[in-house]
């Protein structure tokens, strides 16, 4: 496959493109913003021997010197975890950290980017970005990106820090099918139960690999995935509340704004909960790397079949 010379794919994954075999896409910035030293790195290996596990190829994405590096080797994963300094990059950030030779994690919005440009159809993250609480217009580019992209992203709803019934109505505007795994519910990110509905639901990787398909072929773009968190780590939504109201407050008080807002909360809310949060959010981003993997050669095998 040619790219322009800013893309480099890892040889592994370049391989498995070409083939036809099942790849899943893995974002970073949850491993240089999103998650404490040195459980984010411990995270991001595990995150890839899942998906390897599960029969598909992972491709963590991320910036390195100003390449777009689809699938790192283990010295980039771990140089980009424990660097403190790099940069959180969406979409808006692609360009001039390319220009500047810059290195960041991405998020969602610039992962789903490259991942499309890359021909990867499936990508497992934690929690995807949204409205967030007070500023209505603080919305993440996680949302109209992933309308934009064919991607399947498997993920536990939004992340509980944000609006999520207003989250919720931007991807209906958007024509995102918000799809639950297994359940009607959509989740919480930490919790199982959010209050409020999916649009669709399907209980086997075959199903999501169906309803996918079928939306491209109608010209749709991304399609999101809910997941239910493990109920083991889960935790009651009430309880969760009160330490968001309390980080939020903290963030409003202290001026908090823009791409610092959520891993703020997400560090604040971690601390409040004596790291129950954090527990449960490393086992919600096992749980979808799993899911992902099995939807992406569902996805893999009927393109086989197709040809
Ligand atoms: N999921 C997690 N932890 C994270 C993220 C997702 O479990 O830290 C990251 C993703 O990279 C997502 C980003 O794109 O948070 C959203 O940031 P913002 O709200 O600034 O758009
Ligand atoms: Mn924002």
């Amino acid at each position: 496959m040619k790219l322009p010379g800013m893309f480099k794919l890892s040889p592994e994954v370049s391989k498995a493109i070409l083939h036809g075999k099942p790849v899943v896409a893995l974002e970073s910035t949850v491993i240089t913003h999103g998650l404490p030293r040195p459980q984010n790195l411990e995270l991001a290996q595990s995150l890839e021997a899942i998906v390897r596990e599960g029969g598909a190829t992972p491709a963590t994405i991320a910036v390195i010197d100003g390449e777009l590096c689809v699938g790192l080797e283990p010295a980039q994963l771990e140089a980009l975890a424990n660097n403190p300094s790099v940069r959180k990059l969406s979409s808006r950030d692609l360009a001039a950290a390319v220009a500047q030779k810059a290195s960041g994690g991405t998020t969602v919005a610039a992962t789903l980017r490259i991942a499309a440009s890359s021909r990867i159809r499936v990508f497992a993250t934690g929690g995807i970005g949204g409205v967030h609480r007070g500023s209505q217009w603080d919305i993440s580019a996680d949302l109209p990106e992933l309308a934009r992209q064919p991607l399947v992203l498997v993920c536990a709803g939004a992340k509980a820090i944000l609006d999520l019934p207003a989250t919720l109505e931007q991807f209906e505007t958007l024509g995102v099918p918000v799809v639950g795994y297994g359940s009607d519910n959509y989740p919480a990110f930490y919790s199982v139960e959010s209050g409020l509905s999916t649009s669709n639901r399907v209980d086997s990787a075959a199903e999501a690999a169906m309803l996918a398909r079928t939306h491209w072929q109608l010209g749709g773009g991304g399609v999101l995935l809910a997941a239910p968190p493990p109920v083991e780590t889960a935790i009651e939504r009430e309880e969760v509340e009160a330490w968001i109201v309390q980080a939020q407050a903290e963030a409003d008080a202290q001026d908090i704004r823009g791409q610092r807002v959520s891993p703020f909360l997400l560090a604040r809310v971690a601390e409040l909960s004596n790291g129950r949060s954090l527990q449960a959010n490393l086992a919600l981003l096992k749980n979808n790397a799993r899911i992902a993997a099995e939807i992406a050669k569902e996805l893999a095998s009927a393109n086989t079949l197709n040809a």
